[in-house]
């Protein structure tokens, strides 16, 4: 019988994702003021947010990432918060910066363990003295890292998952920037474009091809292939070109040495005539 894609591991694949962790941190109208939000404890001054997305314009994490669990300071309200859908993100108010256990659950299809990270939720100013006055200006403090995620081996159905087209599908729904926005995420044919709404960032391929996908590493491996085939034929054609030339000038060797004889013969006995007719 064979074994259930959840099961089948495409071999010698490895397929990465990167997502980014990271967290902001708004400082609070101080108390006593109007635009302070009602029902804070006295001493928040922080209203923050940790999160873990996909980088702009990369393939929807939703393909691979079932849900994310954050556990937060012990002293928070159920310290365990979990997210089974996007966002991925925790917003809260406080005073202090701590380290957020962040874990990572994949989709059962694709047969992962969990995998673990952690970020320090910076409330506070950091890096030099540009920075912080941006930080100090936007009133924000972001602290992002950029985290890889990779799938050696993949199982069948989770490589299946991350080559296909839908993954950018994402990218055409309402987002920020409106209508105007979601087209330019269109390419040509009408499809999100791949990967990359500015058409830039990456020229990275997919791995799979299909009737809409123009390119693909599929494709690339195929072309290469053909190329390869191609310079072997041009080389034998070459190969045998030089043969040919070879015993061309071979001949032509022969021909000459031939011709020089005669035509020193020729001389020879026109010169010995000559002198014959001199006497
Ligand atoms: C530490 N940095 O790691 C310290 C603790 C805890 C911050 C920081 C309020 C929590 C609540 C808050 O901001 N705590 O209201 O439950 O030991």
């Amino acid at each position: 019988m064979p074994a259930p894609a959840a099961n089948k591991r495409v071999k010698n694949r490895r397929v990465s994702r990167n997502i980014i962790i990271g967290s902001e941190a708004f400082i609070l109208p101080p108390l006593g003021d109007p635009a302070r939000p009602k029902g804070i404890p006295d001493d928040h001054t922080k209203r923050w947010t940790v999160y873990v997305r996909q980088p702009e314009g990369d393939p929807s994490l939703t393909t691979w990432l079932n849900k994310v669990q954050f556990k937060i300071f012990n002293t928070y309200e159920n310290p365990l918060r979990t997210c089974e859908n996007p966002p991925f993100e925790v917003t809260e108010t406080g005073w202090g910066g701590f380290t957020i256990d962040v874990r990572l659950h994949f989709q059962p299809a694709s047969g992962e363990k969990a995998q673990y990270r952690q970020h320090f939720l910076q409330l506070e100013k950091y890096g030099d003295e540009k920075q912080q006055a941006r930080q100090e200006a936007e009133g924000c403090v972001r602290s992002e890292y950029l985290e890889v995620v990779q799938f050696n081996e993949p199982t069948e159905a989770l490589f299946d998952a991350l080559t296909t087209d839908d993954q950018w599908n994402y990218l055409a729904g309402p987002r920020a920037g409106g209508k105007k926005a979601a087209v330019a995420a269109l390419g040509p044919n009408g499809r999100p474009r791949r990967g990359f709404p500015g058409g830039e960032r990456s020229a990275q391929l997919p791995d799979k091809g299909g009737d809409e996908v123009p390119f693909s590493k599929e494709q690339e491996q195929a072309l290469i292939q053909m190329l390869q085939e191609k310079m072997g034929v041009v080389e034998k054609e070459l190969e045998d070109e030089t043969k040919k030339r070879e015993a061309t000038e071979k001949k032509l060797k022969g021909l000459r040495e031939e011709l020089g004889h005669e035509a020193a013969q020729q001389a020879a006995q026109q010169a010995s005539g000559d002198r014959s007719r001199r006497r």
